[in-house]
């Protein structure tokens, strides 16, 4: 899968993606990471890709045409029509589904935006598909477009190998991890549950699902109520 990633700023997308297991899966081939720097694409002798907010208001906006034509050079350059996600606070909120619906896609593309966002003609010229990380303020859409690549590579094939474990051993995706221990078995005088120590791989198991469901339905009963609607729908145990 290769993601493009138009941006001001793509020196921060490459640090942050080149390390880690996203880093590795680059390395194998797994993933492909491109950035279009939209200021290169500038027309204006200054290079200026911002201007005033017609209507008044504070700050500056992103200009279309720097935006439009970065984008056209990746899209003329693959020769088809690419899915275009734009981090917005306006999107619908990223979750775990769309980090799947996406990973099938052979290339993305990325619209980071900055100042107080970008001309929305060129964002209804491309078609955008408007996805948000969540409901803070951001400075640009840089890190949005970095946790959305991370969370989609994990579910590209090849990406994850066995050492990197991931959520292929959550018997549901709406549901938090049990609790982790690893040597020594006591630590400032807190010592690993007996279960996990007893070699009873059965218990264990029942243990850990008890241990997910209970931290879920304490933490976080918006996905506790999604996991017991999928138990009752029978589609629980699919073990992806
Ligand atoms: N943010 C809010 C309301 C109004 C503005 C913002 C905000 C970066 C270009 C957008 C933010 C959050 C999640 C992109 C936030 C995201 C962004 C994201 C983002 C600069 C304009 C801006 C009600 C959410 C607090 C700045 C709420 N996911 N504006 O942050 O790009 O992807």
């Amino acid at each position: 899968m290769h993601f493009h990633v138009l941006t001001l700023f793509p020196e921060m997308v490459q640090n942050g993606i080149s390390t880690s297991i996203t880093g590795r899966a680059i390395a194998r081939g797994d993933i492909a990471l491109s950035t279009v720097n939209i200021r290169d694409y500038s027309t204006e002798k200054h290079k200026k890709v911002d201007d005033y907010p017609y209507g008044g208001g504070a700050g500056m906006v992103m200009q279309a045409q720097p935006v439009y034509d970065a984008w056209r050079s990746v899209r003329d350059a693959l020769g088809k029509d690419v899915r275009t996600v734009f981090l917005s606070p306006q999107g619908k909120v990223f979750d775990q589904q769309k980090a799947r619906e996406l990973a099938g896609e052979e290339d993305l593309i990325l619209l980071c935006g900055h100042y107080e966002g970008v001309d929305e003609r060129v964002l209804e010229e491309i078609g955008v598909e408007e996805i948000s990380i969540g409901d803070y303020v951001l400075t640009g859409g840089e890190l949005a477009a970095m946790v959305v690549i991370d969370a989609v590579s994990r579910n590209v094939p090849g990406v994850l190998t066995n050492a990197d474990s991931g959520t292929e051993e959550s018997f549901s995706e709406h549901l938090l991890e049990y609790p982790q221990y690893t040597r020594p078995e006591e630590w400032m005088g807190r010592r690993v549950p007996e279960i996990l120590l007893s070699g009873h791989h059965e218990n264990v198991a029942k243990w850990r699902k008890e241990q997910s469901l209970l931290r879920t339905k304490e933490r976080r009963p918006d996905l506790y109520a999604l996991a017991n609607g999928e138990e009752m729908s029978g589609s629980c145990g699919k073990n992806k």
